[in-house]
């Protein structure tokens, strides 16, 4: 292993690294989980084999696989206790915890499944309004905080009726009650629900996506298998916890084959920098991310990581130590791709996915990656290409290989998917679940791809109501819903501007009531009560009357091409 000093032998060298280092400071009938997958249970239920591993480092230290173990048998007693369920099995009954990015959330998570529990992850930029939705709409039984959101959570649980659980900063102060728990060889894991996440769409409020323990494992053996892992990794997680890029492809994974995961708090650029290059052990050699936070990195490096010498170091240190780059959530723009490969001298493996399948195609761990391709389906996915308004199959594939319709090698078509990583439903949805699949099972993503070259290409959402920046998929729609509750504004639509760093910008078009005024400071400071940080529009666009076509319907192509015209250069 190349050491810190061993790449930096002048005196400037050794200055200029000093430095930085001190500065830097449904499962549908059709598809049962595939035989493939072996027997299926939780993660926890693997833990004897990985013992004093470390398997989180946060915040408050490390914490082993036994611990976090004996920690969650303690608070799943405690739920089971508080719902007086004495057969220890709530059998489905759904908990939502709000914890910090640390392993109490790991605990909360594994104590659901314990005791036979639907785990709703909660999420901390969420305001009340939000919280309380997701509680009522999952029709959680019980509550749990991490001893950070006490304040937030018991209130709530007051006015709802609800019992709410402390876990304390020290994991081990949970008392434990040697309550009926359980059997972890129960036959049925692969059918018990498992996790609830909470996901935006074209119509209504975010639905909640039911995963079962079988979709999750097929999602977790998948991305093991094609990305290698091993108990020798060490992943760095920066991501939100409560969708399936933090969940289940950076914390659940590692713990799967009793590798460690450290974890930030949340993201900072100075800080991700700093354990990339840390010499400190356990040494970081796995890192994941959305797009945007490639270029805030870069962002981040331009600024303050001016010297050569600096630079070849964070170069060298990258190259030998780290063994994967992932991007995902999002487009990763090509200028991104190529600033990091000059920088870190890895070339992203960018890979696609969705709340409601999992991830689905991915560039090779080994072998080219082909920049602005998102590779072949994983282990366990098909792929189908649909031309739009018509039942012609464009392309279809799986693992072994795809196959074009004579013809159309190149054309664009809807995006759907089918495997045994794929979601079970909606919860209390079943139109919506029926309207998102296809008579014969196959899950429509309302993405637009192609086939070309041996590779799948994303060209973008079907609709204009999904918006993403930063990752998060914010639906227009819902930000609408918000911006009418304002009291000067009469009319008002939400699109997508392109973004360089945020891939999109929420863009706010708003009409506002005779003799008011806004600016954009205003509307944001008046959103925060109302919405999670990351849907608040970025953009105010004042119009004295909102474009309507004679149907009265608002063209958001045009209001994009309007504000935004595509440049020429
Ligand atoms: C936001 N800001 C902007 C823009 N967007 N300013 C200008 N232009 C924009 N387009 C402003 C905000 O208003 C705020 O300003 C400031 O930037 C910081 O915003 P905030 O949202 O607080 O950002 P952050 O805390 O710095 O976080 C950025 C982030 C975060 C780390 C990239 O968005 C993130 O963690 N994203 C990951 C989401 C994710 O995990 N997605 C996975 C879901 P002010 O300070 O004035 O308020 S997708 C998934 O799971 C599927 C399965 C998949 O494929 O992975
Ligand atoms: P979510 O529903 O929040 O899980 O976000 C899933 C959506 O993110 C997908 O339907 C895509 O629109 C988008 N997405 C994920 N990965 C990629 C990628 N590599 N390239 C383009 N879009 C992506």
């Amino acid at each position: 292993m190349m050491s810190f000093w061993s790449c930096s032998h002048c005196k400037a060298g050794r200055r200029a690294l000093k430095w930085l280092l001190g500065n830097v400071v449904h499962q549908r009938a059709i598809h049962k989980p595939s035989p493939a997958l072996g027997r299926i249970a939780p993660v926890f239920s693997r833990v004897s084999a990985y013992g004093d591993n470390v398997a989180i480092m946060d915040h408050s230290g490390s914490h082993t696989y036994s611990s976090l173990y004996k920690n969650s048998k303690s608070l799943a007693g405690l739920i089971t206790k508080a719902l007086a369920c004495q057969s220890g099995d709530l059998k489905g009954e759904r908990i939502s915890f709000l914890c910090a990015n640390d392993a109490s959330y790991t605990v909360a998570q594994w104590a659901s499944w314990m005791c036979g529990g639907i785990s709703v992850p909660l999420y901390r930029k969420h305001p009340l309004n939000e919280l309380e939705y997701v509680i009522l709409d999952s029709q959680s039984s019980l509550l749990v905080a991490g001893e950070p959101f006490i304040d937030t959570l018991e209130p709530l649980a007051q006015k709802l009726g609800l019992p709410c659980l402390q876990i304390p900063t020290t994991l081990d102060a949970l008392q434990f009650e040697d309550t009926q728990m359980l059997p972890e060889d129960v036959s049925d894991w692969a059918e018990r629900p498992a996790m609830l996440i909470y996901t935006s769409g074209t119509t209504g409020r975010p639905k909640g996506a039911l995963h079962t323990h079988g979709s999750l494992q097929a999602m977790v053996q998948g991305l093991v298998s094609e990305w290698a892992w091993s108990r020798d990794d060490v992943i760095l997680h920066t991501l939100p916890l409560h969708h399936v890029h933090g969940i289940v492809n950076k914390l659940m994974c590692p713990l799967w084959v009793g590798a460690t995961c450290v974890m930030l708090p949340e993201f900072s650029a100075q800080k991700v920098w700093e354990q990339l290059i840390s010499s400190k052990s356990p040494m970081v050699n796995v890192f994941m991310a959305v797009p945007t936070i490639y270029s805030k990195l870069i962002e981040y490096y331009d600024q303050h990581f001016t010297q050569p010498q600096v630079q070849d170091f964070i170069r060298a240190v990258c190259k030998e130590r780290i063994r994967l780059m992932v991007s995902g959530s999002a487009a990763l723009p090509q200028p991104v791709l190529e600033r990091w490969a000059e920088i870190t001298g890895h070339v992203l493996l960018e890979r696609y996915g969705m709340t409601e399948i999992g991830m689905a195609l991915s560039n090779p761990l080994k072998g080219p990656r082909v920049p602005g391709a998102v590779g072949v389906p994983l282990p366990g996915v098909e792929v189908r290409i649909m031309m739009t308004n018509s039942s012609t199959v464009i392309a279809e594939g799986n693992r072994k290989g795809t196959q074009v319709k004579a013809g159309l090698e190149g054309k664009e078509g809807e995006l759907l998917v089918r495997g045994s990583s794929v979601f079970q439903k909606y919860w209390n949805k079943p139109q919506e679940t029926a309207d998102t699949f296809t008579e014969d099972g196959w899950f429509k993503t309302g993405d637009t791809a192609l086939y070309r070259d041996g590779v799948y290409w994303i060209m973008g959402r079907t609709s204009v109501d999904i918006i993403k920046s930063g990752g998060y998929k914010i639906s227009a729609l819902d930000v609408e819903r918000h911006l009418l509750a304002h009291p000067d504004i009469t009319d008002v639509a939400v699109i997508g501007a392109p973004d360089a760093v945020w891939g999109q910008k929420v863009t706010a078009v708003v009409e506002l009531r005779n003799g008011k005024t806004m600016s954009l400071s205003m509307l944001k400071a008046w959103a925060r009560e109302h919405m999670a940080s990351y849907t608040i529009p970025t953009a105010l666009i004042l119009v004295d009357n909102m474009p309507r076509n004679p149907m009265g319907k608002v063209n958001k192509k045009e209001l994009l091409s309007r504000f935004f015209p595509p440049r020429s250069d």
